[in-house]
């Protein structure tokens, strides 16, 4: 059934991925299976694109797809919100990315693990991360990119926050398809997580030292 959800969201049929996931959710699937289904159609649909076989508009779709997909599972995540925040987070994509989907299921599992998140869009340029570092005072500072060309957005911000003196008092995990260790090591980052599960993973650890 779950893997009908990849078949369903990576051939673009929109109103029969919806229906799934509700058939999911009622059946008591983790919706942290769903999360991942979305994240192997999205891979398929990358490759479509990259192979010619899909367009723009094919992106667009899968993202209104995705979009709608997270929000689904999003409302029967927020039941299960912890009533004081357990630390604080700023987010956001770096500047020259508008995509979103990946932050803001970030978001949403931050905060259905008692995070406080101030999520600061897209295309959030450097003084905006320091701006709103400066403001919040998080613990952590996630990052989300998935253009290759947004590394140095992502380096330039890491440098943003150290020449505003902020740097030693927020943890930095970035985030998105490409982002590995290298890209870590590149940006000055302090770790980088494959999926929103593994970044709730060390944020906890890290507000825990
Ligand atoms: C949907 C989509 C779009 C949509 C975005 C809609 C939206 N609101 O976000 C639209 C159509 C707008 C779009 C536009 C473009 N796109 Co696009 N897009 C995609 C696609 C198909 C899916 C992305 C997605 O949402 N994935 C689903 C989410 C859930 O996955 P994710 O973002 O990786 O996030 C997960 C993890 O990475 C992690 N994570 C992500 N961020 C963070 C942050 C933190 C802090 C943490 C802890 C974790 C974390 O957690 C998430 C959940 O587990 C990808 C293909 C792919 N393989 O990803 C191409 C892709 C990213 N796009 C691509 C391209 C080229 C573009 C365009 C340049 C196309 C064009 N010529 O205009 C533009 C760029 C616009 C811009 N300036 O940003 C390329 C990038 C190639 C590259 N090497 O840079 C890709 C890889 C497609 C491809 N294979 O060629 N795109």
């Amino acid at each position: 059934m779950a893997d009908r959800l990849v078949d369903l969201i990576a051939d673009l049929k929109e109103n029969e991925a919806l229906q799934a996931t509700r058939e999911l959710l009622e059946t008591e699937t983790d919706p942290l299976v769903i999360l991942d289904q979305c994240k192997q159609a999205t891979e398929i649909v990358g490759k479509r694109f990259e192979a010619g076989k899909y367009f723009i508009p094919d992106l667009l779709m899968s993202g209104e797809i995705l979009q709608q997909v997270s929000e689904i599972v999003r409302a029967k995540l927020t039941k299960e919100v912890e009533t004081s925040y357990v630390g604080k987070m700023v987010i956001g994509t770096v500047e020259g990315d508008i995509h979103d989907i990946g932050k803001n299921i970030v978001t949403f599992l931050m905060e259905a693990n008692g995070f406080q998140v101030f999520d600061i869009g897209v295309d959030a340029r450097p003084e905006k991360f320091v701006e709103a570092v400066k403001e919040h005072q998080p613990d952590i500072v996630g990052m989300s990119a998935l253009l290759t060309l947004a590394f140095d957005s992502m380096k330039k911000t890491v440098d943003a926050l150290q020449d505003a003196g902020l740097r030693d008092q927020v943890k930095i995990v970035i985030g998105g398809c490409p982002i590995d260790e290298n890209v870590a090591a590149f940006t000055g980052a302090d770790a980088f997580a494959k999926d929103a599960q593994e970044g709730v993973v060390l944020a906890k650890k890290w507000v825990n030292a």
